[in-house]
């Protein structure tokens, strides 16, 4: 099974519009260390292509839509984002491309270490070598 979750949010929402908080705890599952987000992406370009070794990560598409591609080197699958009321929550080891970005796509990615560019492993067969140890 590939190492990954859908979060579903809980939504504070009234007449006046929707609020998610998220919180280490109950809803969410590690302590969030950084944040970034990502937009004006053309729909055909390919992000990602990598993996990393310790870092996990949830990602909401808060705006528009994407496809994430998640690959553990024995399964390959497509999860379709298109609601900020969903977390991807991907673990570690998992190569992700994501692309087929809408015009409006915002992706805001919550991160459980700072950034560090010794936890990426950027190479296909690398890192088909190092989840077969
Ligand atoms: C991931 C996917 C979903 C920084 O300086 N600090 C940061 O925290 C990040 C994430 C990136 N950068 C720099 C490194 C590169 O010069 O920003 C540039 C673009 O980064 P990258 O090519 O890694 O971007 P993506 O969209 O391919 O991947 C990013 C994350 O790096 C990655 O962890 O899982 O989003």
């Amino acid at each position: 099974m590939l190492n990954y979750d859908l979060l579903n949010f809980k939504v504070h929402g009234d007449h006046t519009g929707n609020l998610v908080a998220l919180e280490k705890g109950a809803d969410f599952p590690f302590e969030i260390k950084r944040v970034y987000y990502i937009w004006g992406t053309d729909k055909d370009v390919v992000r990602g292509k990598h993996a990393h070794r310790k870092l996990e990560q949830v990602i909401v598409c808060t705006s528009g839509s994407c496809d994430f591609i998640l690959d553990d080197g024995k399964e390959r699958t497509t999860v379709h984002l298109d609601s900020p009321t969903q977390g991807l929550h991907i673990k570690s080891n998992i190569w992700r491309e994501f692309t087929n970005f809408s015009p409006d796509c915002v992706v805001m990615v919550l991160a459980s270490e700072h950034y560090d560019e010794s936890d990426y492993i950027r190479d296909y067969n690398q890192f088909l070598t190092e989840v077969a140890k």
